[in-house]
């Protein structure tokens, strides 16, 4: 099984609550208070990794939660972080949220992204005192980590992708050329999930090519297996487009144009991308006909006119260069790796910091947004500050002003973080100048 999609909810640790606590010495009658801060909640961060394949591990595992931070302690202990919990996702894989936008791109080996912040920790019951209060007895809460549903899409990252009709032999091209050993069958769709090899060039240079299940014609719209490995085609640099020999040009020529038809429909700049056209099974003919029936070729796609030779990969006299090849003997194939490494050259290490892509991210959707407020732990009950606009001009004992009350709190996030801090039903939230009474109806 091969997955390149994955909807996963991630959850960042929440902080540790402050602690609220006195100093309690012997022959000091009134310590003073002692409380320790709550450690923050761990991150979530995803790491790309060059040991995963797909992901499956996280359609498996869609929920993603980082630790909380330790409670903060007595003698003014703070509570330890949470650990930010990492995620290896496959290297080329895409983030996005719910409603489509790209939040990054993971498509260097060990880029980071941090998805989602830990909570920070409450404070402990010391930062609350004041010359007028020097026992104060209120602490805050550890803040929710942030919570959210992502969409992840995984597109493959290969220096070069085979492609063609099922059965033209790209399996084989791949056992022949790269360390991997794809399977080989006499029918179509033997390959039908991607694979990727490792090809070296005699000088060392090592490059990575994909084999994706064949294509047929509609396979843009959804025919056969093609339509979803189309997309692992468009991080390609070079399209390595396989041809059977068959015997009619004429038939050779048109699936070629099917071919073509099927990249250009797909779009995401397919059809113009750099395409070395490969005849594979050159073993079929007798070896005095074979140059004759290469050149046939080359001339019959140039003449198109379909402009299926868009973006193939030309000789110094403008010809489409057809390099034929059998994978059973072994002929041509020498010279495949060489073009291979010519017209896709192994990619400079990355360095280039505007290409777009992560590297270290730290991913803040809701960063001046105006919802961030402070749960405190107080006498009696709970104190929320920093969003006492929430409460203004509402009287909580209106029934309908309450209703509104209920809603914007939690709209807010307030009424899960009550929750989760243990709020019970008759504890006193204080907003502002507003005292409200939590209520198990708050509940949901
Ligand atoms: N005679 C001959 N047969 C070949 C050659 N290359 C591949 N074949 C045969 O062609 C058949 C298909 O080969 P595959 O490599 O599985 O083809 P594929 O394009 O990967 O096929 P799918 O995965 O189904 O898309 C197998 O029976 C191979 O043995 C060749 O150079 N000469
Ligand atoms: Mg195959």
């Amino acid at each position: 099984m091969f997955s390149d999609r994955a909807t996963v909810q991630v959850e960042a640790g929440r902080g540790g609550d402050g602690s609220m606590a006195f100093r309690r010495e012997k022959y000091v009658p009134r310590g003073g208070p002692a409380g320790g801060d709550g450690g923050s909640g761990g991150d979530v961060v995803l790491v790309a990794s060059e040991s995963l394949r797909d992901l499956t591990a996280l359609r498996f595992n869609p929920h993603v939660r980082a630790p909380a931070g330790r409670a903060g302690e007595g003698s003014s202990k703070t509570g330890a972080n949470g650990p930010d919990l990492e995620v290896p996702v496959p290297v080329g894989t895409q983030v996005f949220t719910e409603d489509g936008t790209l939040v990054c791109d993971l498509a260097h080996p060990g880029a980071r992204v941090v998805i989602t912040r830990g909570g920070r920790g409450g404070a402990g019951n010391i930062r609350f005192a004041t010359a007028t209060r020097q026992a104060p007895r209120m602490a805050g809460v550890g803040e929710d980590g942030e919570a959210r549903t992502l969409e992840l899409r995984l597109k493959l990252i290969a220096d070069a992708a085979l492609l063609g009709f099922p059965n033209v032999g790209k399996s084989s091209l791949l056992r022949r050329i790269s360390n991997a050993t794809p399977k080989v069958a006499d029918y179509p769709f033997t390959t039908i999930e991607p694979v990727l090899g490792i090809v070296e060039s005699p000088d060392g240079h090592q490059l990575t090519v994909v084999d994706v299940p064949g294509l047929l014609e509609g396979a843009s719209e959804g025919v056969g297996l093609g339509h979803e490995f189309l997309a692992h085609l468009e991080r390609a640099r070079l399209l390595l487009h396989v041809v059977s020999l068959e015997l009619d040009l004429d038939a050779a020529r048109n699936g070629f144009s099917v071919i073509f038809g099927e990249l250009a429909a797909h779009g995401h700049g397919l059809a113009e991308r750099q395409r070395l056209v490969i005849l594979n099974k050159l073993d079929l003919l007798a070896p005095d006909d074979r140059g004759t029936y290469l050149d046939a070729f080359a001339a019959a796609i140039a003449d198109s006119r379909l402009a299926a030779d868009e973006g193939v990969v030309r000789d110094d006299g403008g010809r489409p260069v057809v390099l034929g090849v059998s994978c059973a003997t072994g002929e041509g194939i020498d010279r495949l790796v060489a073009a291979l490494h010519r017209y896709a050259p192994a990619r400079e290490a990355h360095n280039d910091p505007d290409d777009g892509l992560a590297d270290y991210l730290v991913y803040r959707p809701g960063i001046g947004g105006s919802d961030r407020f402070r749960l405190l732990r107080a006498e009696g009950g709970y104190r929320i500050t920093g969003i006492d606009d929430v409460a203004v001009g509402l009287d909580p004992d209106d029934p309908a002003d309450a209703a509104a009350l209920n809603a914007a709190l939690d709209e807010r996030g307030v009424l899960a973080a009550l929750r989760r801090a243990g709020a019970a039903t008759g504890d006193e939230v204080r907003i502002g100048e507003a005292v409200l009474i939590y209520g198990a109806e708050d509940r949901r």
